[in-house]
């Protein structure tokens, strides 16, 4: 693909167009990623939309959350997609879930970044009524967190697993590809893609990933979606460098919130999930490829390689100094070998793909908490490369899904809900 041409936007105009993006999506109380492609509330998109709309509408913003939480399971997980109006632009809709919610729900999780979201909230707004909404979120999200630490790490082992790629919200990273072979894809009742009709297929998963990702909600619909037996029996079960570090990351925020909000009963809890992980992620350290890697948990093998999820090592503040030394020249080496950072795969791997999605590509709100990480653990040359290669890609191509790391062409859907509110967060 040759580069698409050069927007060159400035500053001003991209807040306004980033503003329009976010109410162009929202649909009343929850904001679609982007209309037609994503028709429903994807729950870490939802979060990082809630920090958009703080930056012009902090009822709203709060709104966002409000409504992500309510659709909350009795065993506290959050799921990933709430199907509130049927659309028949998505497949697998809510009947091929089938989950049995009063408001359908997908029937697995994605990425917790909506504490840290909420904590951004609760600064922007700590006064009485501000505090009282916040107190409310932070319940869910507490057991929501206690969710992911009992079911997604059963073992107590400090790091936790995903379900399906879907619920790492990276789909076909190539941090799964060894872990689904696992998975059966042959047998899986006949449906038909809907994405292809909205987005080119060589930016998409395959149809053998496709297959196995149906063949994993058919069996967690066999489990009746029972999170312990899906932890016990689901032959995909890998612990994720990206869910691992954002949990942790946002334990951190729900620590802080505990102790402005008084919820003291809860601050001994959350230090142990804490104090957990900060010695489990050794366990996602690949020393043969010096990186922090997946790990499935049924074999006890590494997969795939140096990720963009992997760089959010810095985003949980963990890492000794060797493997942040090792990190750091990974992020160079990739970034000197790609027009863009930072790569969601490593383009020296024969499977990467600037353009596949989550083979290559980069992220906007990926690199804002990879960046505001960079930042915190002091690579602030490192944190202010990854803000100005966001800033070149919105202002030059737009508020595009995500963009080829190579040429920066915009990539998936257009007007994206989580990329508009990744500069409306920057800018603010
Ligand atoms: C799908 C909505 C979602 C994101 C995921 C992303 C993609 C859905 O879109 O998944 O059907 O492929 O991978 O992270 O939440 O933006």
């Amino acid at each position: 693909m040759g580069a698409a041409e050069k927007l060159h936007v400035d500053d001003a105009t991209l807040s306004r167009e980033a503003q329009a993006i976010i109410t162009g999506n929202d649909r009343g109380g929850y904001t679609v990623p982007t209309a037609g492609l994503y028709p429903y509330q994807w729950n870490w998109d939802s979060a990082i939309v809630a920090m958009g709309f703080a930056a012009f509408d902090l009822d709203r913003a709060w709104a966002e959350i409000e409504t992500l939480v309510a659709h909350q399971w009795p065993d506290g997980m959050i799921p990933h997609i709430v199907f509130h109006k049927e659309a028949p632009t998505y497949f697998p809709g809510p009947n091929v879930w089938d989950t049995g919610r009063p408001v359908p729900t997908s029937g697995h999780s994605q990425p917790p970044v909506a504490a840290f979201c909420a904590e951004e909230l609760l600064a922007r707004d700590n006064g009485a009524l501000g505090q009282a909404r916040a107190a409310r979120v932070f319940d869910a999200l507490m057991r929501w967190h206690r969710w992911w630490h009992d079911y997604r790490d059963p073992g107590a082992l400090g790091i936790v697993a995903i379900t399906h790629p879907w619920e790492s919200g990276r789909d076909n990273s190539p941090d799964w590809d060894e872990a689904l072979k696992a998975v059966d894809g042959s047998n899986v009742a006949p449906y038909e893609r809907r994405d292809l009709k909205h987005v080119d297929a060589k930016m998409r998963p395959t149809k053998e990933e496709y297959d196995r990702y149906i063949a994993l909600v058919e069996f967690g619909r066999s489990l009746g979606w029972n999170a312990r037996d899906i932890g016990q029996r689901n032959p995909f079960f890998v612990a994720d460098p990206g869910t691992t570090f954002i949990l942790l990351a946002a334990d951190r925020a729900l620590l802080r919130m505990a102790k402005f909000l008084n919820k003291i009963d809860d601050v001994p809890v959350i230090e142990e999930w804490i104090a957990r992980a900060e010695t489990g992620v050794n366990r996602l350290w690949d020393a043969s490829q010096e990186t922090f890697a997946a790990l499935d948990l049924r074999t006890s093998k590494h997969g795939g390689g140096v990720s963009n999820a992997a760089m959010l090592c810095f985003f949980a503040g963990v890492g000794s100094n060797d493997q942040r030394a090792a990190m750091i020249g990974h992020f160079r080496r990739i970034r000197a070998k790609t027009g863009f950072g930072v790569a969601s795969h490593d383009p020296d791997q024969p499977n990467f793909d600037s353009i596949r999605y989550w083979r290559g590509p980069v992220w906007a709100f990926m690199n804002m908490m990879i960046g505001r990480g960079l930042n915190e653990q002091g690579y602030e040359a490192e944190g202010h490369q990854v803000w100005e290669d966001t800033r070149a890609l919105l202002s030059g191509y737009g508020f595009a899904e995500y963009f080829d790391c190579n040429d920066g062409s915009p990539a998936g859907g257009g007007a994206f809900s989580w990329t508009a509110a990744t500069w409306l967060q920057y800018a603010a």
